[in-house]
């Protein structure tokens, strides 16, 4: 068996507050109904739910809109990161459900506390604009920025002191969606990023192995892992959708390539909208994924 006892501890995140639309906040209810643990537990591992960390429901944080709720973030993530170490300490890989992307900036914090890891950053979007950079405001498009020290230093200090990745930290697959300045500041930046024109030309077998070989240098990598860098056709369950994704094969063979590294450490999934999804269709492969890359094989 794949998980042959090695323990998984799951961290619900629902957070909505990184973000404009209602309905992301159900994640971890949506991944928990596809089935998420009895899939792994399935594979050999030893899965321990914790539950859901404590997230402040938007309609009492009138105060915070003008500031896109940045304090509650804050103290969110403050909670996540703890989780992410204790997680850590305690021998499990953590998989953390969101709730919105605003949650990485815990989670990947939190598991970068006693040493490196490399992150694989699975997004139609940058994540990598800053508050001056931002034409929405939403945290959840600044995250990939303030892990690398740039923006709000409430969340760039969140933690620990300092940036929690390098450049050479990280790559980025799927990306087809940045903002102006956003764009010139990830060209800027040096970060190995692979957008689907590159996914459509090299094909993803090529891709994927080439991202990994590129953290060789780290022995453990984080997938975080937005369910809207897969093609809204497939994936009708998110709110920021984003026309020509990654179809579910693709996705698959990521995973899979992802997987045979032997080194995943931490998983975020976030992103899922059940409120605009079909059926649970969009948990349900997420599930499918986490389940490819926790080792599931075909034969
Ligand atoms: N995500 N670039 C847009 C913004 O508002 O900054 C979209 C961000 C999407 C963030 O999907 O995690
Ligand atoms: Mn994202
Ligand atoms: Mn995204
Ligand atoms: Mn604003």
């Amino acid at each position: 068996e794949v998980g042959s006892g090695k323990k998984v501890r799951i961290i619900g995140v629902p957070v909505d507050l990184g973000q404009a639309q209602r309905g992301v906040d159900l994640g971890p209810g949506a991944l928990r109904y596809a089935g998420i643990a009895d899939r792994l537990s399935g594979l050999g591992y030893q899965v321990e739910d914790q539950g859901n960390l404590d997230v402040p429901v938007r309609d009492v944080l009138g105060g915070e809109r003008e500031m896109h709720y940045l304090p509650s973030i804050r103290r969110v993530c403050d909670a996540v990161y703890q989780a992410g170490r204790r997680a850590v300490e305690d021998g499990f890989l953590p998989l953390f459900m969101g709730g919105d992307h605003s949650m990485a900036l815990g989670s990947i914090g939190g598991v970068t506390h006693h040493e490196p890891v490399g992150v694989i950053w699975i997004d139609a979007h940058g994540d990598f604009n800053t508050p001056q950079t931002s034409p929405s405001g939403n945290i959840h498009g600044m995250v990939l920025a303030a892990l690398m020290g740039q923006g709000f230093p409430e969340l760039v200090q969140l933690g620990r002191i300092g940036p929690k990745l390098q450049v050479s930290d990280v790559v980025m697959i799927g990306i087809r969606e940045l903002d102006p300045q956003e764009r010139q500041r990830l060209k800027e930046s040096g970060i190995a990023t692979y957008t689907m024109r590159e996914i459509d030309e090299r094909g993803m077998g090529t891709v994927a192995r080439e991202a990994v070989e590129r953290l060789e240098h780290v022995s453990r990598l984080h997938v975080s892992l937005d369910l809207d860098a897969l093609d809204p056709l497939e994936v009708p369950g998110v709110g920021t959708t984003s026309p020509g994704g990654l179809t579910y094969r693709e996705a698959q063979l990521l995973m899979e390539i992802i997987a045979d590294s032997r080194r995943l450490a931490s998983l975020d999934i976030v992103e899922i909208n059940p409120i605009l999804d079909q059926r649970n269709q969009t948990a349900k492969i997420a599930v499918e994924l986490a389940a490819s890359l926790l080792g599931s094989r075909i034969l």
